[in-house]
């Protein structure tokens, strides 16, 4: 049994280094602990809620027992300030999927709670094959003055920060790679409102995988933008054709502005693959 301890709580998350939310976490940090499992593993999580309310955790895509599922109320009894669940179940799939909460939907996750599930096939030549690998999990953020509010798809709700992996560029990580390598870009819709066409500069990439599941060969395409939609997961590999800087961001402008200032050439969702 592969055991992992999640924890809920309220955080200060800085954002930009100039910028902090008030976020709801997994393990103090945002998105959540990334969990690795492989096929055929039986995982149990021992989950605990430091929130002052009530709160569960879903399992994104994968199939488990439906009282392991996570809908508050539906499947489960919300999980109280304070108290614990285990989740416990057998992984049947692989690929890239997330984790996050199911309890008071219009606000938990889009506060923080989620995280990415990366699940290793058990016949690791089943792995598409890439040189480096890495993971962008979206959200939107909505702060006014010292005030943090979910972000929603709703006037006067609407969000003015964008994050890749809980930040906001210049401070998104710049990926070094080499000319010739190629990265596999797992795209993950943790965000709760837009869809976000995330391009990358300096070339097509291959779509790989769609929502966890690897497309067959015949079925995999040449693409630049992949519209990531909440929930939605790509799997795309790039190869890095030409040394430089090489952009990957979402196409829409206002997602690349922090609070609509750009700073270092952008803002919000966008990263620098740095090639030499
Ligand atoms: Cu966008």
């Amino acid at each position: 049994v592969k055991i992992f301890d999640i924890e809920a709580s309220i955080i200060r998350w800085n954002i930009l280094p100039d910028v902090a939310v008030e976020a709801y976490a997994y393990n103090h940090q945002v998105p959540g602990p990334r969990l690795q499992m492989t096929e055929g593993d039986h995982v149990r999580i021992n989950f605990h809620n430091n929130l002052p309310e009530s709160t569960t955790v879903h399992w994104h895509g994968l199939i488990v027992p439906n009282e392991m599922d996570g809908p508050a109320k539906i499947t489960q009894d919300p999980v109280p300030p304070g108290g614990s669940y285990t989740y416990e179940f057998t992984v049947g799939q692989s690929g890239t999927y997330f984790y996050h909460s199911h309890d008071h939907p219009d606000r938990q996750q889009a506060l923080g709670l989620y995280g990415a599930l990366l699940i290793a096939p058990k016949d690791p030549s089943a792995e598409v094959k890439a040189d480096l690998d890495y993971t962008i999990q979206l959200q939107e953020w909505l702060k006014r003055e010292w005030l943090t509010y979910p972000a929603m798809l709703m006037e006067g709700a609407l969000p003015n920060y964008f994050t890749i992996n809980g930040k906001a560029y210049p401070s998104t990580d710049t990926v070094p790679m080499k000319v010739g390598q190629t990265i596999k870009l797992r795209f993950i819709g943790t965000n709760n409102n837009f869809v976000h066409p995330m391009h990358v500069h300096g070339g097509p990439f291959e779509v790989v995988a769609v929502d966890g599941v690897t497309l067959n060969e015949s079925a995999r395409y040449q693409a630049d933008t992949v519209n990531v939609g909440p929930g939605q997961r790509y799997d795309v590999v790039w190869t890095a054709r030409k040394p430089g800087k090489w952009l990957v961001h979402c196409h829409i402008p206002h997602h690349t502005a922090n609070n609509n200032v750009e700073q270092q050439g952008g803002g919000g969702l966008m990263l620098v693959l740095d090639v030499k």
